[in-house]
């Protein structure tokens, strides 16, 4: 499993009060527990309450890029943002992300194949996110053939089928398990399968045993990634254990010190 650390988002009050003093500590912090604790992506997001996407952004990842050396996940609407951030990011980044939208494939991917980018694709088009997974499975071939236009190689494609909140959503759960599923038909060699973990939590009680249940399901649909908080040890334990019983590592009696010793 990849890990993308999901800590340095607006979405947390610490993290856009960091941003509006220029905390760099905090960021600091942050960056380097993700790391250590197994994250080999860190995702960046200004969040939504920022007056200057542009300048809060360069900050973040000039601020990270300080302390640790890992791939950063550019996770901004903004393509202008995007771009900007892609001339000075050190490590190969992944644009965070395009949809199923022309124009917006078009941009992202040509910007992703002039800095060597990874993209994140998610399953949504124009008229939103979709509520079966027979659709998302056609946005999925839609990024799919559009990345293989622009020369990407499907190695550098994730497909995110787009976690929804369980207490709003409560259907889409099994359609997005079910949509993962069907990704890595897509293709071959299948493509990367990534979710925003914590989505599925947002608003709920008792999130971390619904983001460890949940994160248990989905890799036995086969997700290949996921954007999560690193620092949650039991989510992290239960992806270990996840993976070992779907035969991903070979077992031994210490699989948990092991895996993280790797
Ligand atoms: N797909 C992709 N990218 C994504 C998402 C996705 N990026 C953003 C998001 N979804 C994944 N990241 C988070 C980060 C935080 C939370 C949820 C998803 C979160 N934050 C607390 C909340 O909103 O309740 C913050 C509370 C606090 O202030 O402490 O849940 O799906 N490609």
């Amino acid at each position: 499993m990849i890990i993308i650390g999901e800590l340095i988002n607006g979405m947390y009050k610490a993290v856009t009060r960091a941003i509006a003093d220029r905390d760099e500590v905090l960021i600091h912090h942050l960056a380097e527990d993700q790391v250590k604790a197994g994250a080999s992506i860190l995702d960046v997001n200004v969040g939504p309450f920022s007056n200057d996407p542009m300048s809060d952004m360069r900050w973040l990842i000039e601020t990270i890029q300080k302390t640790v050396d890992v791939p950063l996940s550019l996770d901004s609407t903004k393509i202008e943002v995007i771009e900007e951030c892609l001339k000075i990011t050190k490590k190969r980044a992944v644009v965070n992300s395009t949809n199923a939208d022309i124009e917006r494939m078009d941009r992202i991917f040509g910007l992703a194949k002039k800095h060597n980018a990874q993209v994140i694709g998610l399953a949504v088009d124009k008229s939103g996110v979709p509520d079966s997974r027979e659709k998302r499975v056609e946005l999925g071939a839609v990024i799919i053939n559009k990345a293989l236009e622009y020369g990407l190689s499907i190695d550098d494609i994730y497909l995110d089928p787009i976690a929804m909140p369980i207490n709003v959503a409560q259907a889409q759960g099994i359609e997005v398990l079910e949509t993962i599923r069907e990704f890595r038909m897509i293709c071959a060699p299948a493509p990367k399968i990534v979710i925003g973990l914590s989505n599925v939590s947002q608003g709920a009680k008792k999130r971390s045993l619904l983001n460890r249940t949940y994160l248990v399901m989905a890799i036995a649909s086969g997700l290949t990634c996921a954007i999560l908080d690193p620092l949650d040890k039991d989510l992290v334990d239960a992806m270990i254990a996840a993976e070992l019983i779907a035969n991903k590592n070979i077992y031994c009696d210490s699989f948990l010190d092991a895996y993280r010793k790797k």
